[in-house]
């Protein structure tokens, strides 16, 4: 996995799983140079916040974007030359609060891109306020009498607008995570990876659920069973066990194909 390794010092906090994130998606580029894609052809853009640092330890071309900014900054690379693999790297606030109107739009379009979320549930980098998947209740600096809104259930909104391919895992399983990622860079479409991500500075109560979850099979599911699937954690529950994987999966024309123009590049 050394050439997709940076020189740059590390500035993640001891033991944060966004280094497993790091770690995972090296691994499951390696897989894919090994399967006969190029280096040279993946690029990514991150947002801003602690998971963007990963634009300085990923050693492929790219843009470090705008904060809720990562999916438009990826399609307009992807119309320039739909021959590259582009992959999105966001935060939970980055995608579900600022980037909200191009997450649901991703799935309509079905561009060939690859979003991946590292999902702790907070605004880590400007010091833990709230995001959309934030438990109720969660006490922050902002909310000191804590969070009063339920929290939003990404798989549900990403199945119900149209992506082609949902999954999510648990940062700290390197090898499950590695796998989907791989797999949602294969697939022919807008795939988007949500990672559980936890933060050991911020929204504390979030940490640990291991125990909680557990591996769905891969197979094809009518949008149905899938939402079923995703039903079970809405990010809410503090006992309700969580199912990782791929939810939903289907074979859509994409944005590429449906421009004419783009056939010759
Ligand atoms: C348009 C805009 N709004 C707000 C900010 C301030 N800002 C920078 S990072 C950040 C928090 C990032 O949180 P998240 O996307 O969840 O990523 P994390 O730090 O948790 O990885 C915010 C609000 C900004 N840079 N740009
Ligand atoms: S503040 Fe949280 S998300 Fe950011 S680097 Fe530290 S542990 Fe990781």
């Amino acid at each position: 996995m050394k050439e997709f390794k940076t020189k740059n010092k590390i500035t993640w906090c001891l033991g944060c799983p966004n280094n497993m994130i790091l770690e995972s998606t090296k691994k499951a580029l390696t897989g894919l140079t090994k399967q006969g894609i190029k280096k040279e052809n993946f690029v990514m853009v991150t947002g801003i916040g602690c998971h963007g640092k990963i634009f300085d330890y990923l050693n492929i071309s790219g843009f470090y974007g705008l904060h809720g900014r990562v999916l438009p900054t990826a399609l307009g690379i992807k119309m320039g030359n739909p021959n590259l693999k582009v992959l999105g790297f966001a935060g939970d606030g980055d995608t579900y609060s600022e980037g909200m109107a191009h997450f649901i739009s991703m799935g309509r379009y079905n561009p060939d891109i690859t979003l991946i979320v590292h999902d702790n549930q907070s605004f880590s980098l400007t010091t833990g306020q709230a995001t959309p998947t934030s438990q109720q209740g969660y006490k922050n600096k902002a909310k000191p009498l804590g969070e009063s809104n339920l929290p939003l259930n990404p798989i549900k909104l990403a199945i119900s607008s149209g992506a082609t391919f949902v999954a999510r895992c648990n940062a700290r399983d390197i090898n499950h995570t590695a796998e989907i990622i791989k797999q949602a860079i294969k697939h022919k479409g807008f795939s988007f990876v949500e990672i559980m991500q936890d933060c050991i500075i911020f929204n504390l109560e979030i940490n640990n659920k291991d125990n909680l979850m557990y591996k769905i099979p891969t197979k094809n599911r009518k949008i149905k069973e899938a939402l079923d699937i995703a039903d079970k954690w809405d990010y809410n529950s503090k006992k309700n066990k969580i199912p990782l994987g791929i939810f939903y999966q289907e074979k859509r024309k994409t944005l590429e194909e449906k421009l004419p123009q783009l056939s010759s590049l």
